[in-house]
């Protein structure tokens, strides 16, 4: 079956009651509009205010009294910023260091109308791509950010999204003043047995949560202390990892294996796709072996950090840098081990254990040009919105993940009194039937191009296919002994390898899938807990499309309205791929419900309120994540003893994913 969906985001009205909200929302739209190209001079005031605004001037309103709008004004008027019309990635030092000192202006902005003035000026001022995650990164973190909704970034900065082919005819299309959709093709051809999965690798949706994901938890975060930083990584990329092999079993492929720093990188990628500035992305061949990356890394230190590492897990205790020793074999362990291996900037000893993942990517994107000989611009390892279109992406993630296991597999495994909750069993779950399919999405790519004002608008559009689902229910029937609070979790995990074998509990595991958590109230007797797939913590829908909110903002200024989209974070699976596809015939998964104490829950009010609902991999926004239990709890330990496993409050049976 297929479907044209142009996207209309059914989001449900609870909005701030503030009308300046639109206000803001109008000025974000605007300042994004076109990025490469001057703010539009029918932006009145914004344009205005980058020609008139002078930042020195109003260092009143900045609350560190204008520190930081007095160094970057430094670094600008003695020219030592990048330049416009340059690409941007947040691994290169001093493009980070310079886009951070953009945000800290922001961030220390006492209120909206001084920060979009000093947007309004800086976006004329500094570089786009520096301007761009300057500004994503101030509106997700900063209070005066709040209600915003960012526009989806595959419409702000297409170029990192689609391929160069779609952008050309883009350009034809303008030139010639002819509307045009045009098909986006995966990247590669039928010879390249990856492409089988480049629907998920090269999925936008993936792609921007992946970038949200880490505008969230960015590894450079100094500031305020977010719960469990660390451990978040790992689940998030382990889920990545996880969701990528159930990808892969129903396309008849195997797991996906780990790097090696030692043999040639199997795959080989070709981006077909073009920086805005900056010429092509780079392309790896088949088998390439690792060379040292000029000014970045060699694989020798690479293996050394690796090796301490292992050391750490090994003893069970790091090294900080003041030389004394925090033992890591308890369930914090992995917080820690998150940052070390980041390597973020809550690394306690990043002297010693250096930044192994950040290095890793630079050094795979590096590998077309390691010697730099060709002036080549980062690889697409080295931007979060690109990296999962290559396969490398995984193997490095694979590999990374393994670090992990080996720590987690060194904890022993949960009791039968860590797993049982005695006052509900689990009797009986139904849930409808699980099918899957692809549809096409359709977004905008106009944004990928400048356009004198003169310029009449016409609609360019790429259209690409992507997977969905039929939404699904579960009823879970549980007996209570007592009225309580519990926390429920529900997974999906591959029961076969790619040669059709039964896996034991034991190897299933490391695989299993979490689609929801959440907390409800069961009383005694018994109970039906009904729980929906669209409310799943774990994902988010479809976000508004950039031209729907240039045009509901303008709409509701206009009219002194309040703007009726709810702000939804970016961090999150797309809802669609919640499941992972199915096959014709119907593809066997165990689905596990485990149902624990409300005791679990961080906060009191989870029962009523979800915060957002996306907290299963991106906890939730400025409060503490809401579940105790280590994350994968209770897939993350070893399960050698299926008995011990088998507590009334857990419940597995084999469901079938159908894909039509
Ligand atoms: Cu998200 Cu390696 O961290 O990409």
């Amino acid at each position: 079956m297929r479907w044209v969906v142009v996207v209309t985001a059914l989001l449900v009205v609870t909005v701030s009651a503030d009308i300046n909200v639109a206000h803001k929302q109008q000025d974000i739209n605007h300042l994004l509009y076109k990025i490469t190209s001057p703010i539009k001079s029918s932006f009145n005031d914004l344009k205005e205010m980058s020609e008139t605004w002078n930042p020195r001037e109003h260092m009143d309103l900045c609350s560190d009294g204008g520190a930081a709008v007095e160094w970057l004004m430094g670094e600008l008027e003695n020219h030592r910023l990048l330049k416009q019309h340059h690409w941007f990635s947040l691994f290169n030092d001093r493009q980070r260091t310079e886009a951070l000192w953009l945000f800290e202006v922001f961030m220390q902005c006492t209120d909206f109308e001084v920060f979009r003035n000093n947007a309004a000026y800086f976006r004329e001022h500094m570089n786009e791509g520096e301007f761009v995650y300057a500004l994503y990164a101030a509106v997700t973190h900063s209070d005066i950010g709040q209600y915003i909704v960012l526009p989806p970034l595959y419409e702000i900065t297409p170029h990192l999204f689609t391929n160069s082919e779609i952008i050309n005819k883009a350009y034809t299309a303008l030139m010639t003043q002819t509307p045009g959709n045009f098909r986006m093709n995966f990247t590669g051809s039928k010879r390249n047995t990856e492409q089988r999965v480049a629907y998920f690798g090269e999925d936008i949706g993936i792609n921007s949560h992946h970038v949200h994901w880490h505008l969230d938890f960015p590894f450079w975060w100094n500031r305020d202390k977010i719960d469990r930083k660390g451990e978040l990584f790992f689940w998030a990329h382990h889920q990545l990892v996880a969701r990528y092999d159930a990808e892969r079993l129903s396309n008849y492929l195997p797991p996906v294996d780990e790097l090696y720093w030692d043999s040639p990188i199997k795959d080989g990628f070709a981006a077909h796709t073009s920086y805005k500035y900056g010429g092509e992305f780079p392309t790896r061949p088949d088998n390439k072996e690792f060379e040292d990356v000029e000014g970045v890394a060699c694989a020798r230190d690479i293996k050394l950090l690796e090796s301490r590492i292992r050391d750490a897990i090994a003893l069970g205790y790091i090294i900080n840098i003041n030389g004394s020793h925090t033992d890591i074999n308890n369930e914090h362990g992995i917080d820690i081990l998150g940052d070390i291996i980041e390597s973020s900037a809550y690394s306690p000893n990043a002297a010693y254990y250096g930044s192994l993942h950040n290095q890793a990517h630079r050094v795979l994107g590096a590998q077309a040009d390691p010697k730099r000989k060709f002036g080549m611009p980062p690889g697409i390892m080295e931007h979060f919105e690109t990296a999962t279109r290559d396969p490398a992406f995984f193997r490095l993630h694979k590999y990374i993940n393994g670090i992990f296991k080996e720590h987690k597999d060194k904890l022993p495994p949960y009791t039968e009194q860590e797993l049982l909750y005695s006052n509900v069993n689990i009797t009986n779950v139904k849930v409808s039937k699980l099918s899957t399919y692809f549809e096409d999405f359709v977004f905008d790519v106009s944004n990928a191009l400048d356009t004198p004002e003169s310029f009449s608008y016409v609609s360019v559009t790429a259209t690409i296919s992507r997977l969905n689902h039929e939404p699904f229910t579960y009823n879970i029937h549980v007996q209570a002994k007592h009225d309580d609070e519990v926390t429920v979790r529900i997974y999906i995990t591959p029961k076969r390898d790619e040669n059709n074998i039964v896996l034991d509990i034991d190897e299933s595991r490391w695989g299993a899938i979490l689609l929801d958590t959440f907390w409800t109230k069961v009383h005694a007797g018994d109970n039906v807990i009904t729980r929906k797939s669209s409310q799943s913590s774990v994902a988010i829908p479809d976000r508004v499309p950039f031209f729907e909110l240039l045009e509901d903002a303008d709409e509701a200024v206009a009219n002194d309205a309040q703007l009726l989209h709810q702000e939804i974070r970016g961090c999150g699976h797309p809802m669609r791929l919640l499941l992972p596809k199915g096959t014709k015939e119907g593809l066997d998964f165990w689905l596990d419900v485990i149902v624990t104490s409300g005791d679990d829950a961080v906060h009191d009010e989870l029962t009523i309120e979800n915060h957002g609902s996306t907290h299963g991999y991106c906890g939730i926004h400025g409060m503490k994540y809401p579940d105790k239990r280590p994350m994968g709890f209770p897939f993350d330990r070893r399960i050698p003893e299926i008995g011990v496993f088998k507590v009334p409050n857990q419940h597995g049976q084999v469901v079938k994913i159908f894909h039509h």
